[in-house]
């Protein structure tokens, strides 16, 4: 379903199926996957992210036991991340745009990946360096339910259904906002089987 944008909160914009189709997409992390394979991060206080990740672009976003960073190459592999393929960065371009955010150059897609079970706790993305520049977040495959806290962790959430190709978009005020993804709920998607996939573009430099 296309819609125009909806607001979730001040300058946390939806964009319905603006991602679609995204088969190619999928196609495109596939080919990313089979050189900076998925994983399952440490955590600083010692637990395992129960999200499976990569990276594409210049940067990518690690996690260990020494914190939370950007990375030039991939730990596991020590070779740099692949490259950031065009259809990436004109959606994450197009959209960020739309979303209030012109001019906006990410240089780092972290690619999470939600088998069933599988969810994200309420965080901000705080480990980017200039935080004028806004976080862009496509959905593909399997639904989820993305929560937006706002000003602190504890605040109660809005939650938002997203589904394939659905895009979200949050900066200027409310790129310090917490959010998070409830666990994933068994299915089956003719996208990307019983998985969840989403990319986060940042500008991390
Ligand atoms: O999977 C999502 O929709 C959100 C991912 C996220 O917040 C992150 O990777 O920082
Ligand atoms: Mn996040």
């Amino acid at each position: 379903m296309t819609t125009g944008p909806t607001a979730i909160a001040a300058e946390v914009t939806l964009f319905r199926g603006a991602a679609a189709p995204t088969a190619p997409l999928v196609a495109a992390i596939e080919a990313i996957a089979a050189r900076a394979p998925f994983r399952h991060l440490a955590t600083p206080n010692g637990g395992t992210m129960s999200v499976a990740m990569t990276n594409c672009g210049p940067w990518g976003w690690h996690s260990d036991a020494r914190g939370y960073r950007y990375a030039e190459r991939d730990p596991l592999t020590d070779a740099p991340w692949p490259a950031m393929p065009p259809l990436f960065m004109r959606l994450a371009q197009g959209l960020a745009e739309r979303g209030g955010f012109a001019g906006f150059e990410p240089d780092a897609c972290l690619v999470n990946r939600y088998a069933p079970g599988a969810r994200m706790g309420a965080h901000r993305d705080w480990d980017e360096l200039d935080k004028r520049h806004p976080i862009v977040s496509v959905s593909i495959g399997l639904p989820a339910v993305f929560l937006w806290h706002g000003a602190t962790r504890r605040e109660r959430p809005i939650a938002t259904l997203v589904e394939d190709g659905d895009v979200i978009v949050w900066g200027g005020r409310a790129r310090a906002g917490f959010h998070g993804v409830r666990k994933l709920a068994d299915g089956l998607h003719p996208v990307s089987g019983a998985l969840r996939y989403n990319l986060t573009f940042r500008r991390a430099k």
